[in-house]
């Protein structure tokens, strides 16, 4: 079994917990201690990426201090070509469908295929799209953010993933982001789109994380929680056991 057929035959039975692990807000064996954190508490891969990163090295360095402590699969998360690594298991070979940027759209995807292909990572393709607030992300991606209220345009490009034949779409409101992606927009887009659904940016809270797969998120991803907050790190397997409940 692929890890994106186990993923979404996993996203059949329960809600999932992802951990998004920035190389370029902590050092490697920082990351590999969440790491270890993570896989105790129950969650079911590890992503690694970030919009700021300088170097290949950077994201080399964190796959490899995670992949001490960790059986999980480590998921790419790349903001370019540059930032893959063959230490990773897969990337999410994620098109960000509402940049005004046409290489974070496709051109990016076309220089780092040929590094895919001959690393043997897995490509996961992934519909991904950036609302309001933003942040880092949604500048850096120069995208075209989706207004929180608008759920229509967020229903349309979930279709337009699902058609595309995408694995999974990923609804994100920019780490760090005061508010994440509110209910009724993943309501929306959950009663439409059969593909699994993504929800991340600003969840640091258990009851946001709960909120959220209420809603109708099947994977929660969280970063910033993880890296800077004790409590959510040592809650973390409570809170993952209270969305698998749901
Ligand atoms: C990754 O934006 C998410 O795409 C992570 O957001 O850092 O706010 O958890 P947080």
């Amino acid at each position: 079994m692929t890890i994106a057929e186990n993923i979404r035959a996993l996203s059949k039975k329960k809600k999932l917990h992802f951990a998004l692990l920035d190389p370029d807000k902590q050092k490697p064996e920082n990351a590999g201690k969440i790491a270890q954190t993570v896989t105790e508490a129950g969650s079911s891969a590890i992503m690694v990426g970030g919009s700021t990163l300088l170097s290949q090295k950077q994201v080399d360095e964190t796959c490899q201090a995670i992949k001490k402590n960790s059986d999980l699969p480590v998921i790419l998360f790349p903001s370019g070509a540059k930032f893959l690594s063959k230490y990773a298991d897969a990337v999410f070979f994620m098109s960000l469908l509402n940049s005004n940027n046409l290489g974070y759209v496709i051109r990016e995807h076309v220089k780092g295929a040929p590094f895919v292909k001959y690393s043997g990572i897995e490509p996961i393709s992934m519909g991904y799209v950036i609302i309001e607030p933003g942040m880092t992300a949604g500048r850096i991606g120069e995208a075209d953010l989706i207004k929180r209220n608008d759920l229509q345009t967020a229903v349309g490009y979930a279709l337009a993933s699902e058609y595309l034949g995408m694995n999974f779409f990923y609804i994100e409101a920019g780490s760090g982001a005061p508010d994440p992606v509110p209910n009724e927009m993943i309501q929306a887009v959950k009663k439409n789109a059969t593909i699994p659904l993504c929800i991340g940016g600003g969840i640091r809270t258990p009851e946001m994380a709960k909120e959220k797969a209420l809603a109708g998120a099947d994977i929660i991803i969280t970063g910033t929680a993880l890296e800077k907050d004790a409590h959510f790190q040592s809650n973390l397997s409570n809170i993952i056991r209270a969305i698998e409940e749901l």
